[in-house]
Order: C-alpha cells, then sequence, then structure tokens
C-alpha cells in the first residue's frame, strides 16, 4: 500500500481551547471515518485549514501544531480575508449555488477569483513539500478544483486523484461561470476523477466536450498526453456502527423517551443543514398543505426538524434562517393548540447518539433536498433501522436516489405531491414498511463508507503512472 496524502479544505479536527489548555481533538464526519483507517495504515498525513487559531497564544499554538502532528495532519493556516474570499466568498458564494442550479445566488462579480486561485496554489505547494515517489494524493471536493493541475505541473509523475462531493451541473449550466475552462482544466491534472453518480460524470463529460473539445472515450479522456479516468463512486456511511449506535441501551431508551412523549401522534423527521439547498421551506409548506386539506391529521402530528447552523457568514444563509422561521411561527400558529405545536424546529447540532434515537423513532423521514450530491442522512437513516421499519421520502434530486430506489420518492419542487407522499408515508402498511426497508438497509451496508474508500483508490492505484515528459531537445 503506497502512503496516502489525503487533501481537503478543512482538516477532520477540532480545535478545542478553554482554561486547562488548547486540545486537538478529532472529529466523527463520515469522511474523517471512511479514511481514518487507510490513512493511519499507510502512514500517510491529512492535510488541510485547521480552523481559525489566531486567537491563541504562541505556547497554545505550538501545542495545537504537535497534536496535529502525533494524528499525522499538516496544517494550512487560512489569514481572515483567505476565509472570506476564498472559502465564504468563491467557493461558498460561487461554486456552492452554481454546482447545486442556484445561478441567481452567484454575486454578479467575480472578485474573489484571484483569492481561491492563490490558496489552491498555496495547497499544492504544501502537499508538493509533503510529497515522497510512490506517495498517492487524494483531493477532496470543490473548494480545491485547482489543487490537481498546480500538483501535476509540480510532480508530473505523481498518482492524483480528486473526489467532487457536491453536485457536478449540466454544462448549460457549468458554462456561466466565467473561470470554467480553468476550473476543468485544474480537475484534469488528476489522473481519476471521481463523482458520486453516472449523471455528474455524464455532465462533466459534456463539459470537457463543449468547452474544451475533449472527447471522453467510456470513462477515460486524452489530455496533455496523458489518460485521465472518470468514474461514479457513491459515497456510502459507517453503517455497522450507526447501526450499533442505534442498538446501544442508552439509544434505545431515549428512543422509548420519544416515543413516549408523542403518545398518539405520528413522527416525522428532518435532519439537514441549515442549508438553502435542502429544500426545507418547500418541506414545511407540504406539511402545511396536509393539514390544510386533510383535518383528521391535525393534532396526530408531529415534525421534528433538526438543523444545524451551517455557513453563518454567508448572508444568503441569514435570509434563510429567517425564511424557515417565519414558515414555522405560521404552520404553528395555525394548527398548533394550547398543549401541542405540529413543528419541533430545532436549530442546533445533535450528537450521533441523539440523531440515531431520533431516526429511529421516527415513522416518517422526510429527506427532500432540491438538490444534493449525495445526501448521507438519508443513508444514515437507514443503517439506524435495524427494526426494519420507518418510512424514507426521498428527493429525485439527492444522488442518493440512484441507489435508494425503494424509498418513496419525490420531486421536491412540487408542494402538492410532496404532501400526498407524505400521507401515503404514514399510512402504509407494515409489511410494505418492512419490505422497503430491508431492501434499503442491504445497499446501504454493502456499499458503506469503507467500501467506497476502497474501490475509488483501487482504482486510483491501478493506473499506470504517467510516462516521463520527454523534453524537446
Ligand atoms: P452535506 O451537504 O453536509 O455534505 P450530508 O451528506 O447530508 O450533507 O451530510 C450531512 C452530515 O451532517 C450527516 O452525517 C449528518 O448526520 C450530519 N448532520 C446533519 N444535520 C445535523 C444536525 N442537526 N446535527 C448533527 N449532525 C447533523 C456534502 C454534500 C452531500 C454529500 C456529502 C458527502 O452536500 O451531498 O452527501 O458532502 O459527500
Amino acid at each position: 500500500m503506497s502512503r496516502l496524502l489525503l487533501v481537503s479544505n478543512r482538516l477532520p479536527v477540532t480545535v478545542k481551547s478553554d482554561k486547562d489548555g488548547v486540545s486537538v481533538v478529532r472529529s466523527a464526519g463520515g469522511l474523517a471515518t471512511g479514511l481514518r483507517g487507510p490513512h493511519e495504515r499507510s502512514g500517510g498525513l491529512w492535510i488541510g485549514w485547521p480552523g481559525d487559531v489566531s486567537r491563541l497564544t504562541p505556547s497554545q499554538r505550538a501545542s495545537v501544531e504537535t497534536q496535529l502532528a502525533e494524528l499525522r495532519c499538516v496544517p494550512l493556516h487560512l489569514s481572515a480575508s483567505e476565509v472570506g474570499r476564498y472559502y465564504e466568498g468563491y467557493s461558498n458564494q460561487v461554486l456552492w449555488p452554481l454546482c447545486h442550479y442556484f445561478i441567481d445566488r452567484i454575486p454578479r462579480q467575480d472578485r474573489d477569483w484571484d483569492i481561491y486561485r492563490r490558496v489552491n496554489e498555496r495547497f499544492a505547494d504544501l502537499v508538493a513539500r509533503q510529497y515522497q515517489p510512490g506517495d498517492t494524493i487524494w483531493v477532496h471536493d470543490y473548494q480545491l478544483m485547482l489543487v490537481p493541475a498546480f500538483l501535476r505541473a509540480r510532480l508530473p509523475q505523481a498518482r492524483i486523484g480528486y473526489f467532487h462531493h457536491i453536485p457536478f451541473p449540466s454544462s448549460e449550466i457549468f458554462r456561466t461561470l466565467p473561470h470554467r475552462t480553468e476550473l476543468l482544466r485544474g480537475l484534469l491534472g488528476a489522473d481519476l476523477i471521481g463523482f458520486h453518480t453516472l449523471t455528474y460524470v455524464r455532465h462533466f463529460a459534456s463539459s470537457l466536450m463543449r468547452l474544451l473539445g475533449l472527447e471522453t472515450v467510456v470513462d477515460r479522456v486524452d489530455y496533455d498526453g496523458r489518460e485521465v479516468r472518470l468514474g461514479g463512486f457513491p459515497m456510502g456511511i459507517d453503517a455497522q456502527s450507526f447501526e450499533n449506535l442505534a442498538n446501544e441501551p442508552a439509544v434505545l431508551e431515549e428512543v422509548r423517551v420519544h416515543r413516549q412523549k408523542s403518545e398518539g401522534l405520528r413522527l416525522v423527521l428532518g435532519v439537514d443543514r441549515l442549508d438553502y439547498t435542502k429544500g426545507i421551506p418547500r418541506r414545511l409548506m407540504a406539511v402545511q398543505r396536509l393539514l390544510e386539506r386533510e383535518p383528521a391529521w391535525r393534532g396526530r402530528l408531529r415534525f421534528i426538524q433538526v438543523a444545524v447552523p451551517s455557513r453563518t457568514g454567508v448572508a444568503d444563509y441569514a435570509s434563510y434562517r429567517e425564511k424557515v422561521d417565519e414558515l414555522v411561527g405560521r404552520i404553528n400558529g395555525l394548527y398548533g393548540g394550547v398543549h401541542n405545536v405540529p413543528v419541533h424546529y430545532l436549530y442546533r447540532s445533535f450528537n450521533e447518539k441523539q440523531l440515531a434515537a431520533l431516526y429511529r423513532a421516527a415513522d416518517v423521514m422526510l429527506v427532500t433536498p432540491i438538490r444534493d450530491g449525495m445526501n448521507l442522512v438519508a443513508k444514515e437513516f437507514c443503517a439506524a433501522r435495524p427494526d426494519e421499519d420507518g418510512v424514507l421520502v426521498l428527493s429525485e434530486f439527492a444522488g442518493a436516489a440512484d441507489e435508494l430506489g425503494d424509498a418513496v420518492m419525490v420531486n421536491p419542487y412540487n408542494v402538492d405531491g410532496l404532501a400526498d407522499a407524505l400521507e401515503s408515508a404514514l399510512e402504509m402498511p407494515q409489511e410494505e414498511r418492512r419490505t422497503r426497508m430491508r431492501t434499503l438497509r442491504t445497499r446501504v451496508k454493502e456499499y458503506d463508507v469503507h467500501w467506497w474508500v476502497r474501490s475509488f483508490l483501487d482504482t486510483l492505484e491501478s493506473m499506470p503512472t504517467p510516462p516521463p515528459r520527454v523534453e524537446p531537445a
């Protein structure tokens, strides 16, 4: 196994400081969990931003560096202006809305491009300094789309993979971007470019054709004297550990409490980052529509929406939050009683145990993004249901829809259709619930995060390294 150099915007750690000092704690996210094994076994490094450490004292900073080194993490520190313009600016206000088809949310000026480019170059410089011949480099996500080409220029012989965690949009959308060709060429520095679904692979290939005149033959493109491979690698979750969690006595006790507190009510659940791609307003409107047109459901339904605060420094997210707050207030004002309200809205992060208990207690899980690269919540819900019960309502526009065909599929733009789907999920007979959940769970368990890491790395490592460049005499 070759040494693995992982590169992502954020390191999979959180730096915590209190009166006792400073500590670096591993994060529990899906990517971190899936990659921990190969990272450690290969004796590799993880390169990325550790978060803002500017308020720490010099001795605390030194302690952070030592603790990061013990975790085999190499920090790239970003200045406040880089965070504002490379991360919140170009990454989250241009590339994020573009890839999710929200082009009218993109600011009219492209002023953050230069910083995006410069920070990508800084990442490549740092990776190149750590690189040893024979290493495999795996770059993650849209914040770093130029890194593969910057690396290729510095390390012509390196084996480089890139994975895009969000949708790759239709070429009709992608070609609206002023720096479209630079971004495509940035990615083409990699040997293998991975996406969650084959639809995204096709969209990327058609952008290559339309914008660079490059033809993809099956899954290969010839570019700059090298062969670049494209592939669909649907990301999974650590299904076994979610299932174990859902079977823990403390979690089962929490499930019992949730059920007891909502006796006589059906529990409907939503769990998302508070992001305008996740479709929370239309989901709330569907709940309202159901209560409006079917009075029999009033007082019999509890919709719990957990929303973790996200990108609070970006203005669009603040106005989205207000919209959600307002809708929740409106529905509860209309359909709440003195002792109960239909929507329980929790604006905070939950730990995995709390999430597992909610997943296991829910009758219906609503995963209805307007657009989503994959959506791991849908998979977590299935993994947390060893009782083979619960109904998943899933948007056709989530990457997960390609795999989870036994969910109740919905078009999230169609509020009436969503209300119909919610009602049929609430009324689904037990036998059908069990059959569907069994199939969903088989898929989620077989194609888990470990499968995803293995299949991407096996493909990357099976590729021939690029031939040495012959300079003209
Ligand atoms: P995200 O947009 O963050 O990821 P998702 O795949 O759903 O979306 O992952 C969210 C993670 O955050 C899940 O593990 C979930 O448990 C957790 N989470 C959500 N709400 C939470 C809450 N209130 N409290 C605590 N945890 C919460 C991006 C892409 C996705 C893609 C992933 C992985 O947008 O489409 O699936 O990367 O590639």
